[in-house]
């Protein structure tokens, strides 16, 4: 069998000159390798701006510039000399545009006017910021109720843009905040508010120097949080274990060169990180968080039977927890067999593990979207939290529940109110300091805002920033339910799908990014605030001049739509669009935690918000940290296709070479393919059994129950290191295939890790 031209050599450690080199020719093609590269000296500093690649925390001591890939790339796409200016709107047409991909969008560059969509020549024209404003506020004011607008938020809108954002919809009158939160780690939001109090992670950075074992589950650092690696090696390096559940072996977790480590550069040396990897099944996380669980308490039955101490935590367990009983029952009534055929892990395997769990005195568990986007994600996690809570390693040092976050600012978002069921004291320290009501229906999620855009009740749709056409389920329902608007506004750095499926008027507003300088009228560059997985809130300002002269900040767009659309009596939209300091007074006063904002966030590092759980205090609604008991799921999607000939579960992720639905390039070095994405990874096996070899074209469907056709059409299969009946491709080109109807339960996240498939291969295509 020859191997098909896009496969090539996989790397054989992540970072390293591999990391460099491709860092390098990133700058050059983006078009702006020197701005490119003096950004980069600026991402993560204390004077520089947050990098808008992730979510993972800087670190406390030092400045030394912490180098990563994937944070170049981020940079230098933004940092691009190129420009989609008014001329190239009037070249293409709407329709035109619709046919190029999402890397040929954003390849063209920066946005630079605001433009206007023209229904007769089916192109967009340049406007003028007053027009806009003006017009955007007459068609909100012509809706017959405030919730038949829905509006969205990506998560790089800083905590400044974001507070004035929902300040203003809530002016206006609802709730409906449809966020990227809800298609990422929403479960984890809903879940550990149940189990300890607090949506959010509970660890700080230094925790990772001092755990003695780091269970990784679901997530891929080595691409999507490169700068955790570092964490991970160091802690490696030192002797902790880091044991990774991941049906994939990925390239990242497994060895790593430091690409701040000379000798490892110049040895071309690399060094493991994962001490353990266990590739368990799609969506078999809980069954095998649940086998280290029965494996801990036989451990510790079997250690007190001789006379030593118990492995448990009694202490914690009896003054802090609730429901351990009940819990434990579930996990004897847990059988075995249960535990293995949906894990995919052997009894032993996880055995094994649970050893490693009860000889480390500090233990920290991170995940990301292997675990939070499936149907039993929220009860995965709060097993997760359960096991965690055994040997009390929550709310101290080198121990706790870490959700890595995704986007740069999508936890701070949710902080200051991006949130579509706020809570009653949010809402009434709203009131008290603005003196209106504040709507108190709770509003739409994402799948509740594309449910109201079909099926009509929903008329206009405004996105601060994003990709909510690629980014969501369903793809071609979503084309349909935008088209269908009355309004659609995108306020955006670069051009993609979304806007290119206007409603009846329809706008693009083009913004300043992260990396540019934000001045003021009088000439005054403002900062904003962003904050990470660890709950550290930081300012951040740019360094590049903007793009172009006509862009305006996130906060002056929202400003001028807010007063278009409410009017300025009760908030001076043009004053906050002109000190941002102004915004985070208003933050400070609303929201707990913020006390003296200005000032603190100006220090180096700035500030931890307060979390009442490394106190060891838990806003629960028993006071306590909760265990949960429910049972595992009755069958996963994996064990139905593992049972069908022919189905397979299909998870999608995201390659070495994008950003979500931001694609830079069409490699993906680490799992060596090459100028290629409409791929799909399958085990050797289950290749040789459906006749085909890596390389050829087929067409995946999907298998879902509610009878619609789902098809994508003409991707190559590659042979690849993953589990029997599973297999793997990207989003967002695998979006068509996510059923919008399939939602994690309590926590309505798109089932995106596990979608029911079959093959169709080049004879049956011909005939289909
Ligand atoms: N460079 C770059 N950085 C990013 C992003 C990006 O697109 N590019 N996106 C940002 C955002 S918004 C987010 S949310 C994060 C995403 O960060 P990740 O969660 O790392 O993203 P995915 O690529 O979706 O990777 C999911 C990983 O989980 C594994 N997995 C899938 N299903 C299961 C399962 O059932 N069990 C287990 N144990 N593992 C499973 C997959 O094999 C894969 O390794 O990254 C952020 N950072
Ligand atoms: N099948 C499948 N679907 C998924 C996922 C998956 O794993 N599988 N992952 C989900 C996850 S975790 C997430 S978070 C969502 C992501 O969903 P989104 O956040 O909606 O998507 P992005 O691709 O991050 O948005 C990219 C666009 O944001 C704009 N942009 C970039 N920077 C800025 C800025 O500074 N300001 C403004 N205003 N705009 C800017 C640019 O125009 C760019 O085209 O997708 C989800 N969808
Ligand atoms: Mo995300």
């Amino acid at each position: 069998m020859g191997k098909p031209e896009f496969v090539g050599k996989k790397s054989k450690a992540a970072g390293g000159w591999g990391a460099l080199k491709s860092c390098g020719k990133k700058l050059l093609a983006s078009g702006a390798p020197l701005t490119g590269a003096a950004a980069m000296l600026k991402a993560n500093q204390p004077d520089g701006f947050d990098c808008p690649g992730c979510a993972w925390g800087d670190p406390e001591h030092g400045s030394s510039f912490e180098f990563c890939e994937n944070g170049v790339k981020a940079v230098a796409w933004e940092a691009t000399d190129k420009r989609v200016r008014p001329d190239f709107f009037n070249s293409h047409t709407v329709t035109e545009l619709r046919r190029w991909t999402d890397y040929e969008l954003e390849r063209e560059g920066r946005l630079t006017h605001p433009m206007r969509y023209d229904a007769t020549s089916d192109t967009y024209l340049e406007t003028t910021w007053d027009a806009a404003f003006t017009e955007i506020g007459a068609v909100l004011n012509s809706l017959d109720s405030p919730d038949r607008a829905e509006f969205y938020t990506s998560g790089r809108a800083s905590n400044e843009a974001a507070y004035v954002y929902q300040l203003f919809v809530r002016l206006y009158g609802t709730n409906n905040f449809p966020d990227c939160s809800n298609m990422c780690h929403e479960a984890s939001g809903v879940a550990l508010e149940q189990a300890i109090g607090i949506g959010k992670g509970t660890v700080v950075l230094e925790d990772f120097e001092k755990a003695d074992a780091i269970f990784v589950i679901g997530q891929n650092p080595g691409t999507n949080h490169p700068r955790m690696l570092g964490d991970l090696r160091r802690a490696a390096l030192r002797g902790a274990k880091v044991a990774v559940f991941n049906p994939v072996r990925e390239k990242g977790l497994e060895r790593f060169a430091d690409p701040q480590d000379k000798i490892e550069m110049l040895t071309g040396g690399s060094k493991p990180i994962a001490s353990e990897y266990y590739q368990v099944h799609l969506g078999g996380d809980m069954a095998a968080v649940r086998g280290m669980a029965k494996a801990v308490f036989a451990l510790d039955e079997a250690a007190r039977a001789a006379g030593n101490p118990s492995l448990l935590d009694h202490g914690f367990l009896e003054q802090h927890t609730s429901g351990l009983e009940h819990y434990r029952a579930a996990v004897e009534a847990t059988s075995w067999d249960d535990i293995e055929s949906q894990s995919g892990l052997s009894r032993a395997e996880l055995e094994h593990l649970a050893g490693i769990y009860v000889s480390s005195e500090r233990t920290i568990c991170t995940w990301a979207m292997g675990v939070t986007q499936h149907r039993h994600s929220v009860a995965t996690i709060r097993e997760i939290a359960n096991f965690m809570f055994l040997r009390g390693n929550v709310g101290r040092p080198g121990t706790g529940l870490c959700p890595v976050r995704g986007h740069s600012n999508v936890q701070g978002d949710r902080t200051v109110g991006i949130n579509e069921k706020p809570s009653r004291a949010f809402l009434d320290s709203l009131e008290k300091e603005f003196g209106v009501s504040m709507p108190r229906r709770a509003g739409h999620n994402v799948i509740g805002a594309i449910g109201a855009m079909l099926d009509g009740s929903a008329q206009a749709f405004i996105g601060l920033g994003g990709n909510f056409a690629r980014a969501t389920p369903d793809s071609a329902l979503i084309a349909k339910a935008l088209r269908s608007q009355k309004l659609t506004v995108n306020i955006a750095t670069k051009l993609n799908h979304s806007h290119l499926l206007p409603g009846e008027v329809s706008y693009i507003l083009p913004c300043l990014g992260r990396t540019e300088i934000d001045r003021n009228a009088k000439g005054v560059a403002q900062i904003v605030t962003v904050e990470d997985s660890m709950s550290m809130v930081h300012g951040s300002g740019g360094i590049n001049r903007p793009a172009s002269p006509q862009l305006r900040s996130e906060i002056a767009i929202i400003a001028g739509i807010a007063a278009a659309t409410v009017g300025s009596d009760v908030v001076d939209w043009a004053a906050l669009s002109q000190n941002y300091d102004l915004v985070r007074d208003l933050i400070a006063r609303t929201i707990p935690g913020f006390h003296g904002y200005n000032e603190r966030v100006r220090k180096p590092r700035g500030f931890r918000l307060y979390n009442a759980v490394e106190h060891r205090v838990w806003h629960t609604r028993t006071r306590k940290a909760t265990f949960s008991s429910a049972h595992l799921p009755r069958e996963t999607e994996h064990q139905q296709a593992l049972g069908e000939h022919g189905l397979f579960v299909l998870q999608t992720f995201r390659s070495h070479d994008q950003y979500n639905t931001t694609v830079y390039g069409l490699d993906d070095r680490y799992r060596g393919v090459y100028g290629e994405r409409r791929i799909v990874f399958v085990n050797p096996d289950d290749l040789a059994e459906i006749g085909a070899e890596s390389g050829d074209r087929i067409d995946i469907v999907g298998h879902h129950e509610d009878g619609v056709e789902r098809i994508a059409e003409s991707f190559r299969v590659v042979s690849y290191d993953l589990p029997r009946g599973s297999v793997a491709g990207y989003y967002p080109e695998l979006n068509v295939l996510v059923p919008l109807a399939s939602a994690g339960i309590e926590s309505d996240t798109p089932t995106s890790k596990s979608v029911l498939v079959t093959f169709r291969l080049a004879e049956q295509r011909k005939a289909a």
